[in-house]
């Protein structure tokens, strides 16, 4: 394989509804997507970057002006997708970035050899069970209204964003109103405090499969003390950058699940061998998300497809943030996303779709 350039192209998509967490309000989707040229094909990546670093240090305009200055030069050799992490090793952190370049090169290399995504990573099922991730809202009522929809949608697990002010009642309610069935977890992105110690053991009244990331990115340490003071499992998101990070939070007791997102940790190549260092340690994992167009959504059902995640993802259908969708949309059956089938990523923007939510595009040759 040999790369001619890529194409660094940014769209803006409107989301459905505003989607609220504890670092923020998001109402569009600023995006930026990479086209890998090379001689046998192209292929798409997407970057989950966001548009301020809110939920970690990237933001889209920085993931381009790395891509363009230092990370795409440096794969101009590169013979396949194997080799991209190595040719980005010596550049610290922006990992979204990365992950993108790894993932446009991947598609390429992958729909040149005829191979779809999810049986190059090992995937053992044609379909995932899927959960969704439900924004903070201005009333519990409101909040359940929205579960209710979900719920009616298939969906089989529900996840509540929470903060200080807005996570035992939302909790609560939702446990009073749709019953102790119903697989339900927490996010807090990172917004509590050891010292909230005793409210998050609040929670462990109410059967929550995990908490998801309640402290700082870097405090793994608090995580280990945390997970002494309260029952529910903690499950780290923003900490787990890498397979390393991954094998040090569970030998440091941080976490007991652990929510992989390629775009977090620098390509779908490292977030296999999380799974499996998760796998090694029987730690469960599941498939996170980063509101992806259908690119990305594509690419996270085929990793949610491996063994070892044994827990409903945030692998929500294409109309969960979007009324249309770049690539023809993932529609929920029975709870569940079927796995693409074709080489690659299995699916490909629509010209004119994305034509009309393309912002610039920027091509940048290599040979
Ligand atoms: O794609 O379904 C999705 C979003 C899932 O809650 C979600 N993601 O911390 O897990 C997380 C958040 C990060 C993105 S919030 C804008
Ligand atoms: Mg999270």
């Amino acid at each position: 394989m040999k790369l001619e350039g890529i194409e660094l192209r940014r769209i803006a998509m409107p989301l459905v509804a505003p989607f609220r967490t504890s670092f923020g309000t998001q109402t569009t989707k600023d995006a930026l997507l990479l086209r890998a040229v090379t001689a046998d094909g192209e292929g798409w990546g997407e970057c989950v970057s966001a548009a301020e670093p809110l939920y970690s240090s990237e933001y889209t305009d920085a993931s381009a002006d790395v891509l363009r200055r230092f990370f795409v030069p440096a794969v101009r050799e590169v013979g396949g997708a194997k080799e991209v992490g190595p040719a980005l090793a010596r550049f610290h952190g922006h990992r979204m970035a990365k992950a993108a370049l790894e993932m446009a090169v991947l598609d390429a290399e992958l729909r040149a050899r005829g191979m779809p995504l999810s049986r190059e990573l090992g995937a053992v099922r044609d379909r995932v069970p899927c959960g969704v991730s439900v924004g903070i809202m201005d009333s519990i009522g409101e909040l359940l209204d929205v579960v209710g929809g979900y719920l009616d949608a298939g969906y089989v697990r529900i996840k509540l964003k929470i903060e200080p002010g807005w996570d035992v009642e939302p909790v609560r309610a939702v446990r009073e109103r749709f019953g102790d069935e119903v697989l339900l977890q927490v996010d807090a992105n990172a917004a509590y405090s050891l010292g909230d110690a005793r409210r998050l053991a609040r929670l462990d009244a109410f059967d929550l499969l995990l908490i998801e990331q309640p402290l700082p990115e870097e405090d793994i340490l608090g995580h280990a003390d945390l997970a002494g003071l309260v029952e529910t499992p903690i499950c780290l998101d923003e900490a787990i950058t890498s397979a390393k990070a991954a094998a040090d939070a569970i030998r440091l007791g941080a976490c007991r699940i652990v929510n992989i997102k390629a775009g977090r940790v620098g390509g779908y190549l490292e977030a296999r061998r999380i799974h499996d260092v998760c796998q090694a340690h029987d730690v469960p994992v599941w498939c996170g998300g980063m509101v992806e167009t259908g690119l990305g959504r594509a690419a996270n059902v085929a990793l949610a497809a491996l063994p070892w995640f044994t827990l409903p993802g945030d692998t929500s259908g294409s109309d969960r943030f979007y009324s249309t969708d770049i690539t023809e949309p993932f529609v929920l059956a029975d709870g569940h996303l079927p796995v693409p089938s074709g080489p690659g990523l299995g699916v490909a923007p629509i010209p004119e779709t994305l034509e009309a939510v393309t912002t610039s595009t920027e091509w940048i040759g290599l040979r």
